[in-house]
């Protein structure tokens, strides 16, 4: 890639057209910006609990935070898909935001208060092993 980049340089310079050389080195530049914002982007998907349309606008809400730009939760599959900057926020630190939120995710279950808190049609059933809420089952 360095090579390429003196062979340009060299190439735009027995030319002696500096304008092409500037425009080189900007796209240049402009290429390896882009390769580092492509490599910070990582993109994961895990199972978060839920029910209706209205659980999907909560979950995406609670998901879109600090380093996360997309966050795509899917009413039949249950599955989350996350588009996130893996160098300010990990998939861990998402599915504690949506867990506060109310909704049970992969590896955090959903904070209690905000599960009851949630509308009836939102109040997705629960994982059996909670003892607390399974004595109306
Ligand atoms: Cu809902």
């Amino acid at each position: 890639m360095l090579s390429l980049f003196f062979e340009l340089g060299e190439f735009n310079h027995s030319s002696s057209k500096n304008i092409f050389t500037m425009k080189t080195f900007l796209l240049i530049a402009a290429t390896f910006v882009c390769a580092t914002v492509f490599a910070q982007k990582s993109t994961t998907s895990f199972k978060v609990s839920g029910n209706c349309s209205m659980c999907k606008k909560h979950i995406e809400k609670a998901a879109t935070t600090g380093g996360v730009t997309k966050a795509i939760w899917s009413q039949d599959t249950k599955k989350l898909t996350l588009t996130y900057n893996a160098a300010k926020i990990s998939s861990d630190q998402v599915q504690q935001k949506i867990a506060a939120a109310g909704y049970d995710t992969e590896k955090y279950r959903g904070d209690d208060k905000a599960y009851s808190a949630l509308d009836e049609c939102c109040q997705y059933d629960r994982k059996k092993t909670n003892t607390k809420t399974s004595n109306h089952q």
